[in-house]
């Protein structure tokens, strides 16, 4: 590894596989950006993993795999034997491996129920200060984390060095859907809760193989991506997540206008930056990857793009054999810039 891109992180006793995750996922953009599946190796439209297969859907359309990875761990807190969409957290961390060692880069999100109502992660009843030191759940909330940290350091490759990971917890925070979202707690509540998970992984669980990945919804200025930020010191890449909900046209200018903002403040802060979710569900226009999503994300410096679960007929994000966009997705695989696991791979 060359000096000079030796990473300060903000676990300052990241494991050397984190540090030269966040070398890698610094060196993309230099090529381009990579692609991100969630749940790609783990079910698709109309197959689930069994524990055996090594299939994607990516992979059925284009004959290359994501070469993001990203998986759930919702329930985990819960001690639960699958995620809150249904994967095995035993399978889950098998997949892990096999894309890891594929030279894969795997994220991590977490939709923890309210620790509150024991309700889902999308019950916004205030919950925050209460899992905070000296509130009332503080103790139990501390239980949860344990949970997650042990899932963390179980990830290992098969020569026993960590399996490095980002993980993007607490997301989507602007928006008021999620317990840990803009109105249901205050911003200073949040920034504690980032910190104290943070410190509580890295000091008292001694997890260090994970980079820390904040990201919020589309924001309409820099104020509003910069409301909650718990600190340069507690983050290692800045994330955004964006759908393309209502009319092409508003897609586009979405794209342009957040990735643009979050370029500036990555670049001031000097932090990789990345599409930590998006698409367009059901993949409806058919020149989709090509058109509205390449010639808007390619210029802006974005180390991946990572699209949405493809849970049922209803809910996908990700082209499977036939579907409409197929075609486009093959010629989106080929793309210079575009990188899938085979072009993603050479970079290290
Ligand atoms: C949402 C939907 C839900 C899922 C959740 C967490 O966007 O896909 O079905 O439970 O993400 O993965």
């Amino acid at each position: 590894m060359k000096q000079s891109s030796v990473q300060v992180l903000a676990d300052r006793k990241a494991d050397m596989s984190t540090k030269y995750l966040m070398m890698r996922i610094k060196e993309i953009p230099k090529t381009g950006y990579a692609f991100g599946h969630q749940d790609a190796t783990a079910y698709g439209m109309g197959w689930k993993n069994n524990g055996n297969d090594h299939r994607s859907d990516v992979h059925d359309v284009t004959g290359d795999f994501p070469g993001v990875y990203g998986f759930e761990l919702g329930h985990l807190e819960l001690g639960h034997t699958q995620n809150l969409d249904t994967v095995n957290f035993k399978l889950m961390g098998n997949l892990i491996k096999k894309a890891h060692k594929n030279g894969g880069i795997i994220t991590l999100s977490w939709h923890p129920d309210n620790p509150v109502t024991l309700k889902s992660a999308w019950d916004p009843s205030p919950a925050v200060s209460e899992v905070l030191q000296g509130g009332a759940l503080h103790p139990k909330y501390r239980s949860w984390l344990i949970k997650v940290a042990d899932f963390m350091k179980s990830l290992k490759s098969d020569s026993g060095k960590p399996i490095p990971v980002v993980f993007r917890p607490y997301h989507e925070m602007n928006g008021s859907w999620f317990w840990w979202g803009h109105g249901n707690c205050t911003p200073e509540e949040f920034k504690r809760l980032w910190i104290e998970t943070f410190e509580f992984l890295t000091i008292n669980n001694n997890v260090h193989n994970l980079l820390y990945c904040y990201s919020t919804d589309a924001i309409k200025d820099e104020g509003e991506y910069l409301k909650f930020y718990p600190g340069d010191e507690h983050v290692d890449i800045l994330g955004i997540d964006l759908y393309h909900k209502n009319s092409t046209e508003e897609y586009i200018q979405l794209l342009n206008n957040n990735l643009n903002i979050l370029a500036k403040i990555a670049k001031k802060k000097k932090k990789p930056y990345a599409m930590t979710e998006g698409g367009l569900n059901m993949v409806t226009v058919d020149n989709w990857w090509t058109e509205v999503l390449d010639k808007n994300i390619a210029d802006k410096g974005i180390s991946w793009a990572l699209f949405w679960r493809n849970a049922w007929p209803n809910h996908y994000y990700v082209p499977f054999k036939g579907q409409k966009s197929s075609p486009d997705f093959k010629k989106f695989q080929k793309l210079p810039n575009v990188l899938f696991l085979k072009k993603l791979k050479k970079i290290n």
